[in-house]
Order: structure tokens, then sequence, then C-alpha cells
């Protein structure tokens, strides 16, 4: 390698430095865009997305999700069922493959938070415990959103966005 070669590549890496750094990791696992609903009034229960993204060469999976924000917690999906959508709870995990990802997000894979402690407050963050088969337990806070919250790039999941609170289990 000459060193102008060099040079461009640490260049390129503290330019982008500040935002490669994950906000929470375990081991080779990165958390990412962690984020749930502000609960509105009436609302029992609430969903949580996060991108999880696997550093390493060996593939892993998100095996269970713990909290004291709601009586239970629990990892889902949403499947079509004669076209009605509904939740189910995901039998063995999400997989993450490895140098791969995994994202829950509207419309998919979520973080199920069944009778909410106290609503979720704009603004606050919500501490959970997700727990990998291989990189283990990390501690992760979700960012509150505002109720109406819905990341662009997730526009072609459009008519999952509603009332998540309102679906059936
Ligand atoms: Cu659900």
């Amino acid at each position: 390698m000459n060193f102008a070669r060099l040079a461009g590549v640490v260049a390129c890496a503290l330019i982008t430095g500040t935002t490669w750094a994950a906000d929470f990791a375990a081991g080779p696992i990165e958390l990412n865009d962690l984020w749930v609903r502000a609960s509105v009034p009436g609302q029992i229960n609430g969903a949580g997305y996060v991108e999880i993204n696997n550093k390493s060469g060996q593939a892993d999976r998100l095996v269970s999700v713990q909290s004291d924000a709601a009586a239970r917690v629990e990892l889902h999906t949403v499947l079509t069922e004669n076209g009605v959508a509904k939740m189910r709870q995901v039998e063995g995990g999400v997989d993450v493959p490895a140098h791969g990802s995994a994202r829950l997000s509207p419309g998919g894979f979520h973080v199920m938070f069944l009778q909410l402690t106290a609503p979720f407050k704009l603004g606050a963050t919500i501490p959970v415990v997700l727990k990998f088969e291989k990189a283990g337990e990390v501690r992760v806070d979700f960012a509150v959103k505002p109720p109406t919250y819905n990341p662009a790039s997730q526009g072609e999941h459009g008519m999952m966005t509603g009332d998540h609170a309102g679906m059936k289990h």
C-alpha cells in the first residue's frame, strides 16, 4: 500500500468516525436507532424498534427481551392471515446473520410491551435488556418519539403504522 492511499483511508475514518459509533453494543453486536412511540391516552401497550448489526463472522440471534416498563415484554412479528395483519410471538428469536443485520421496524418484528407500567412520555428513555444467544445480554435505552413518528425509510409499511395498540394478540 502506498502512503497516499493509506492517508486517504485514515482521513475517511476520521470524517465518518463519529457517525459510525453504535448507540449500544454487546461484543460484535451493535444496536442503533432504538425507539418507541409516546403513548396516547388509553393506550396500554407499546412497541419498540431497533436496528441490529452483527460485525462478527458468526450468526447470532436475539432470543429475549426484558424490561420493567411493562408487565410483560415479548418479541413479536406481524403475519398476514386471510388479508388480516396479526401479531404473533416470535418462535426461537430473531436471526442476525453473520456480517449482516436485522431490523425491528413497523409492520414487522418489534419488542412488544404489554400492559405498560406507565405511559411512554415524549423525550423519555425506556430501559430494556436485550439477550442474544452468543453475544449475551446488553442493556439499552429506547428513545420515546412522538405518537405519529414514522421513519421516512419505512414508507412501504405505511399500512401498518396506525394504532398498533389496537391490534389483536
Ligand atoms: Cu406486538
